[in-house]
């Protein structure tokens, strides 16, 4: 053990800025009152939306987080050699960790008993999962961190060795090429010599495969769609019919990108009272409510050496269909 580290196998510091919701305000008036209009996919995620998350990633439609958590299963091992056994994992999203855990045990098996630093806006997720990640690993350490990592990224401690920050799930695809390249740097800022980035991103396929990813026949990706407007209706005070709308998902070559959007069903006007605010949708107008960029292998090296990250390792599932990344400074 590092001579003077702390002896307790967890801290979780929290980091949770009480901003009284004006930053959901600001965004969503933003958003509604450009054109075309637009939201956030970060407001997807309320309970029920990350429930129907959850159900998204079992869908026989949605390959990502199968892909994904195939190639942690099978190729955790090479991904630690490689990034050079790290004794620090620092995971940005961590939820639940499941995934994490191949990782976990390949930093184990490499030799060292790892350290490692949850970074979730979720404090009881963040509490519980480093509960049973101590009783799974014994002498693991971990330094949690409880805050909103597009704020306080910051803050994140640094462990024991070398680090390995992991970016899972394919969240970065949610981010235009400006905002990414600026995450993306700020990541570069944080690593010392030897540091890593581990990033999960879904890659250009067919355009079929795309589209139904994004178009299940259960309607289960509608329902979270649409859950977006239940919660304007409750946080912000407004009276949006999610009957009203319909779920449009369509495959943008140019871009690289799947457009996820809302379709007015007729013309309607909208009111939020938390705003102040009345909105008009003309019947067909389209509101953006996502964008899930798919990535080449040559693009997304591209997009690191922008944000001054070096390109340092790259692992598939079998299929081709998804890439867990490694970068360095
Ligand atoms: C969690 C952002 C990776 O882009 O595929 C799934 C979210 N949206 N179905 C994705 C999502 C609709 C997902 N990410």
């Amino acid at each position: 053990m590092t001579p003077g580290a702390a002896a307790e196998p967890i801290e979780i510091e929290v980091r949770l800025r009480a901003d009284g919701g004006v930053t959901m305000e600001r965004e969503v008036r933003l958003g509604l009152t450009a054109k075309p209009k637009e939201l956030s996919p970060k407001y997807f995620y309320d309970e029920r939306g990350s429930q129907l998350f959850e159900r998204i990633t079992e869908l026989p439609e949605y390959y990502p987080t199968r892909a994904e958590r195939q190639i942690l299963a099978e190729r955790s091992a090479e991904i630690v050699a490689a990034a050079g056994e790290p004794g620090t994992l620092v995971e940005l999203g961590s939820g639940s960790a499941t995934k994490t855990r191949h990782l976990l045990s390949a930093m184990s098996e490499a030799g060292c008993l790892p350290t490692y630093v949850p970074v979730d806006i979720s404090e009881e997720i963040t509490h519980e999962t480093a509960d049973s990640l101590v009783a799974e690993y014994p002498g693991l350490t971990i330094r949690g961190l409880v805050c909103d990592f597009e704020h306080d990224l910051e803050r994140i401690p640094n462990g024991g060795g070398r680090r390995l920050v992991a970016f899972l799930g394919g969240t970065l695809g949610n981010l235009y090429p400006e905002p990414r390249r600026r995450f993306l740097a700020r990541i570069a800022a944080l690593l010392e010599p030897g540091d890593g980035i581990l990033l999960g991103a879904d890659l250009v396929k067919r355009r079929s495969r795309l589209e139904a990813a994004y178009n299940d026949a259960d309607g289960i990706t509608a329902a979270f769609n649409k859950n977006v407007l239940s919660v304007l209706n409750r946080e912000l005070g407004a009276d949006f019919d999610p009957d009203r709308f319909e779920h449009v998902a369509g495959y943008d070559p140019e871009q690289a990108r799947m457009d996820i959007r809302l379709r007015s069903l007729e013309d309607q006007t909208v009111r939020l009272d938390g705003l102040d605010l009345t909105v008009r949708f003309a019947a067909g107008e389209e509101m953006r409510t996502e964008i899930s960029t798919k990535f080449t292998r040559e693009r997304l090296e591209s997009v690191y050496r922008e944000a001054g990250l070096r390109p340092a390792g790259w692992f598939t599932d079998p299929a081709g269909d998804y890439a867990l990344s490694l970068a360095s400074v």
